[in-house]
């Protein structure tokens, strides 16, 4: 593949989406051929999933469904559009990729991580990140910036869960922290964005 996967995850309100907005308009004035998408969704059939997965009223989801609704989503989206825009030698930002599902289906839901692993390989085509932002905040923090909004299925879980969901995060970036960029998103954006720039220049070589 030509191009550059580059994802953005953490857990709720952690300000991942925030700065995807400026890594985007920082390489669109570069004049840098970007893909920005999000998970899951970003194509219709990925949005369709989306939709039953935060669904409020399916509760009664178990966490397998759960987990190979976000994989189908993935699959499609990988397919659709990831996998052909890295041919094309594009810069594909996505906001949450495989991390999250070990992070929230796996540390959050007890779901066996070497089987969300192998299954994520073929949902992913075996396409990995180049390099991946994980905004780290305490998960009480991060929920009360996102209090205004209606609340989705994963949102509405209880605190112990969004901090294990936090601490996969943590053990993720810990095993990989050439890929894994582990972020403080508890300051102010501007100075978070520095940091991203930063990782971002290196990587794409662009000072
Ligand atoms: N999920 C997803 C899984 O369980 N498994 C999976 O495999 C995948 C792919 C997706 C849900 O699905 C789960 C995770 C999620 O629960 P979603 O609606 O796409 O749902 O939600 P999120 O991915 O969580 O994205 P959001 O856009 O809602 O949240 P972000 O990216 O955390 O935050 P953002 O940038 O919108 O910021 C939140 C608020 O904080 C402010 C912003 O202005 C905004 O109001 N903010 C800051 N405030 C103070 N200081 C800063 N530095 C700030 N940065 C942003």
């Amino acid at each position: 593949m030509k191009g550059t996967l580059i994802t953005f995850e953490g857990s709720e309100g952690c300000g991942k989406s925030t700065q995807i907005e400026l890594v985007c308009r920082y390489l669109r004035k570069k004049n840098k051929p970007i893909l920005f998408v999000r998970e899951p969704g970003g194509v219709k059939i990925s949005e369709k999933v989306r939709n039953v997965l935060l669904d409020i009223r399916n509760a009664k989801m178990g966490s397998e469904c759960e987990t190979l609704l976000y994989m189908a989503a993935r699959a499609q989206l990988v397919k659709e559009v990831i996998a052909p825009a890295l041919k094309k030698g594009k810069i594909v930002l996505c906001d949450r990729f495989l991390d999250s599902t070990i992070a929230y289906q796996g540390y959050g839901n007890g779901v066996d991580i070497k089987a969300i692993e192998r299954i994520g390989r073929f949902a992913t085509q075996d396409i990995r990140p180049k390099m991946t932002f994980f905004f780290d905040i305490d998960a009480k923090k991060g929920l009360s910036r996102i209090q205004g909004r209606k609340k989705d299925r994963i949102e509405r879980r209880t605190i112990s869960y969004h901090n294990r969901v936090r601490q996969g995060y943590i053990q993720i970036a810990r095993r990989e922290p050439g890929r894994v960029k582990l972020i403080n998103a508890d300051q102010p954006k501007e100075e978070i964005f520095n940091i991203v720039k930063g990782h971002i220049d290196r990587l794409l070589k662009l000072r």
